[in-house]
């Protein structure tokens, strides 16, 4: 199956696919430039389609996949199944091989390319965590106006309540989408805040409510014990709430974003995760090393600070926009 999907992938889409609107498609294309730089780098004319398949391209290739952070594991898979591959004469020219890059890549990111979907129980209730400044309240702005504009009632909840401005930023984004937020004051117990918020979405019939809350440095377990306890009390308002506990990372941490996966899986289940600030970063490809080692689905990307930078995560286009040659 890993290979079928494989073979089944190696032509790029021509456009970002699933009708996603050209727009974001050159959002994301433009998003992954520093590390599209940084894989092509060292194989820049087999992406030019210039270069004899040798041992040397292929170890070229190998150092860059591990620069842009695509780590040791997933990278063996990917150049090991290249050599198979080149051994047995069925990669002949650089044409070839960058298709069959292609499609080891979606072979490895297709199956946690998985979009949120709101369930039938009211409220569907996201849980939002990740550590410091990976971009969890500007994701929950993005996503409300998305959810918004697919005909969903949303409520924000202000569970940060640790930072004087994160109420206050989340507020913002609550107005500028018109969708209303629940807070209490600095210092109030997160807990809840959102205890509160269930009530009141459940009061209005509110279709989604997405959870805020501190930036956790994972290896402080008392942060993590106040998660806990907001998803306890979650679980008191509806016994299938949270239905989703999205993990937010900043893809610019690399390597680093995989110990945050476990940290917070150990402390409470994460179900989703979204990979933000793929623009700016030569560490893009931490993506592929997250897909490898979890399987956990992917719901979306951030390619920026703007309200329409959040991209449903599509790994067919990702790829593509990845190593398309040009720059
Ligand atoms: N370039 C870029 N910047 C982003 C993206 N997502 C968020 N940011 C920026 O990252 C910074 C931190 O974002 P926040 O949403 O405040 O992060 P947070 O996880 O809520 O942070 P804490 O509440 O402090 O834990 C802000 O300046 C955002 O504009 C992205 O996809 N691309
Ligand atoms: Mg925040």
């Amino acid at each position: 199956m890993w290979k079928s999907k494989a073979r089944a992938a190696a032509t790029p889409p021509k456009s970002a696919g699933d009708g996603a609107p050209a727009s974001a498609w050159s959002r994301l294309s433009r998003s992954l430039t520093r590390t599209r730089r940084q894989i092509a780098s060292g194989i820049g004319d087999l992406l030019r389609g210039q270069r004899a398949i040798d041992a040397e391209l292929l170890e070229e290739l190998e150092t860059s996949l591990l620069a842009a952070d695509v780590g040791v594991a997933a990278t063996d898979r990917i150049v090991d199944g290249l050599k198979k591959r080149v051994s047995r004469r069925e990669l002949t020219d650089t044409t070839a091989l960058h298709a069959a890059l292609a499609a080891e890549l979606v072979a490895i990111l297709a199956p946690v390319a998985s979009p949120l979907v709101i369930g039938a129980e009211r409220p569907h209730v996201v849980l939002v965590v990740g550590v410091n400044g990976v971009g969890k309240t500007t994701l929950i702005g993005k996503l409300a106006r998305r959810l918004g504009a697919e005909g969903h009632s949303v409520l924000l909840a202000a569970g940060d309540t640790f930072r004087a401005a994160a109420v206050e930023q989340l507020a913002e984004w609550g107005a500028r989408n018109n969708v209303p937020v629940i807070a209490q004051g600095q210092g109030a117990d997160s807990a809840s805040v959102i205890f509160d918020t269930l009530t009141a979405a459940k009061a209005r019939g509110v279709d989604v409510v997405l959870a805020d809350t501190a930036g956790r440095l994972q290896a402080k377990t008392g942060l993590m014990e106040e998660l806990r306890k907001i998803k306890r009390v979650m679980g008191r308002h509806a016994a299938s709430a949270p239905h989703e506990v999205l993990l937010v990372l900043d893809a610019g941490v690399g390597q680093n974003a995989l110990s945050q996966v476990r940290e917070f899986d150990k402390a409470v289940g994460v179900t989703s995760l979204a990979v933000t600030k793929l623009d700016g970063t030569a560490k893009g490809g931490v993506l592929v090393a997250i897909a490898a080692n979890f399987g956990l689905p992917v719901r979306f990307v951030g390619v920026g600070e703007g309200i329409l930078d959040l991209q449903p995560f599509d790994a067919a286009a990702f790829v593509h926009a990845l190593l398309r040659p040009g720059d």
